[in-house]
């Protein structure tokens, strides 16, 4: 009831929430409700407690360690299945939500917030209207359906190689909030954003960022469960170019990703530079005869380009694949933008690892190599995937995601020995095989414990890959229904693997990373 009366009218909350933009404003006793307690939410709660906030964390089960350190700082935090609106949530008269981005935007509580004209952000503006905590950062961001997080490490390796300080952040596992609040400071954030943190991003007003430079890498169908349809999927990724200062970068091959750029409000002077395997243009990265180019960051862009590296030096670092020639190209793009030298990348790129669970050589034996794509979480990372192979014994399925499979396996039957279906979405997969190949040899994991999926599925590969043949773990689809996530869902294909093997294997080759054919 004490809330309510002194409840400020809402224009007075809507003009407060337009001066929250720096550390230093006044958050004080500014009522926020959090949402979330993953690594989100927490970042969020410990951020606005020590602005001096009144902070309520709304979550359905909280592991106690958490618990205790919220309350330790200060914030209260109320269980609650989230099913409905919490009447502890009513009775608390939010003047902000912040919501993780899990949350899907018809959540009840957002639709609830929506109706009460409460204002919802996600964490990354917050993050952003605070950004000036140590050292206002520029923030260089990356999305697209794949090839985010590797093409966030690469910006950031290049960075780090020309001595500036620079932090991979966001969807990549770190909240914005944790590196902006970083003690020792950053020059540059190299983030990655997901369709669900765009999504509550306003692309005008206070809260609207302005981003160094900003790529999406490639557009295809994901996440529609999420976002409700396709329009609305692109529509959040194309947030990601508004108010860039310097680069909108994008994908030659991709015309979405050119038709975002084109339709972006940016700043004065940024300039549109594509990415692609074919040869650049003035103001294009490419490739020609195997060498990857600059044609943008030059002076003589009309006539000339600038030499980063050859395809023959990447490949022996498991770096040659197509579709990780394009991360290449678009993090030299973004990072080029901010002056490193070719030299810099060239020499950094000498280093450089691909992470686990990317086309990842689990081993040979018998001439057969059995590879880890497990990150290969939809069908277009399936489908680079599946294209930088010869003959085939397809590991596929898992939790398709409102995703229709079905075009990914018409176009790839050609180049199968056979497919094995695992996961609960077999369904659609397997009538996909039917009706596409219906002589192909096709077997359905049927078990759905965790122990046995990929024992089984690697003796099924087993049994019928011969000599010459990869085997590929590459789902296309999502891992939570039968694994903890992509990476427990490889690690167990490994273990698999080496125990089908067992002293078989002709020596491990190299730890990542096919040489590519086709
Ligand atoms: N929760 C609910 N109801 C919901 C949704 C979530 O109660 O409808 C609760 C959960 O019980 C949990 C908390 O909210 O306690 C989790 O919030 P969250 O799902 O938003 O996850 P976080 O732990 O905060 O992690 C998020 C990103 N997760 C998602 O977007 C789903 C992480 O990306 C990201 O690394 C992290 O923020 C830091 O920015 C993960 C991811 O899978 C890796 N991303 C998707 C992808 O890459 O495809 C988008």
């Amino acid at each position: 009831m004490a809330a309510e009366l002194t409840d400020p009218d809402a224009s007075a909350v809507a003009a407060r929430l337009e001066t929250l933009t720096s550390w230093n404003a006044d958050w004080r006793g500014l009522r926020v409700a959090v949402l979330g307690l993953g690594v989100t939410g927490f970042a969020v709660a410990d951020t606005l407690t020590e602005l001096g906030a009144d902070v309520l964390v709304l979550a359905p089960e909280v592991d106690d360690d958490r618990a205790r350190i919220l309350e330790v700082i200060g914030a209260r935090l109320l269980r609650h299945p989230l099913d409905a609106v919490p009447e502890g949530l009513v009775a608390f008269a939010p003047e902000l939500v912040v919501a993780s981005p899990g949350f899907h935007p018809d959540h009840a509580v957002l639709e609830w917030a929506d109706a009460e004209g409460v204002a919802v952000w996600g964490d990354i503006e917050l993050a952003w209207r605070v950004r000036d905590k140590v050292s206002a950062a520029e923030w260089i961001l990356v999305t697209g359906t794949n090839g985010k997080t590797t093409t966030v490490q690469l910006a950031a390796t290049f960075l780090a190689a020309n001595g500036l300080r620079a932090a991979p952040c966001g969807n990549i596992g770190v909240p914005v909030l944790d590196a902006v609040r970083d003690p020792g400071g950053f020059d540059v954030l190299v983030v990655e954003l997901s369709s669900y943190q765009l999504h509550h991003l306003p692309r005008t007003g206070p809260g609207a960022l302005h981003p160094w430079a900003s790529v999406v890498l490639n557009v295809a169908d994901d996440h529609l469960d999420w976002h409700g349809s396709p329009e609305a999927y692109r529509a959040a990724k194309a947030t990601v170019y508004e108010n860039t200062k310097v680069a909108c970068v994008y994908n030659r091959a991709d015309e979405a990703t050119m038709r975002m750029v084109e339709d972006a409000d940016v700043e004065e002077g940024a300039r549109a530079i594509g990415f692609g395997l074919d040869v650049p243009g003035p103001s294009d990265f490419g490739v020609v005869e195997g060498i990857l180019c600059d044609r943008a960051f030059l002076d003589e862009r009309r006539t000339a380009a600038l030499e980063i590296i050859t395809v023959d030096e990447l490949e022996p670092r498991g770096l040659g694949a197509p579709h990780v020639v394009q991360n290449i190209l678009a993090a030299s793009a973004l990072v080029r933008s901010y002056g490193v030298p070719v030299g810099v990348i060239h020499d950094a790129l000498g280093d450089f690892r691909l992470d686990a669970h990317r086309i990842e050589q689990v081993a040979v034996a018998g001439g057969v190599r059995w590879i880890d794509d497990s990150k290969a979480t939809n069908p277009h990372a399936a489908e680079a995937s599946l294209r930088a192979f010869g003959q085939v014994v397809w590991i596929v399925g898992g939790l398709l995601k409102g995703v229709d499979a079905d075009a990914l396996v018409a176009a790839h039957v050609g180049r199968l020995r056979a497919a094995i279906v695992i996961g609960v979405d077999r369904a659609a997969l397997v009538a996909a095989f039917r009706r596409h190949a219906p002589e192909l040899p096709l077997f359905e994991v049927v078990t759905d414990d965790t122990e046995t999926v990929m024992p089984e599925a690697v003796a099924l590969a087993a049994s019928v890959a011969e000599a010459g043949d990869t085997v590929l773990l590459a789902p296309a689809a999502a891992s939570m229904d039968q694994f903890a996530d992509y990476a427990d869902r490889g690690r167990r294909f490994h273990e698999a693997v080496r125990a089908r093997l067992g002293g078989e294997a002709d020596g491990d080759s190299a730890p990542h990373g096919p040489t590519p054919e086709g």
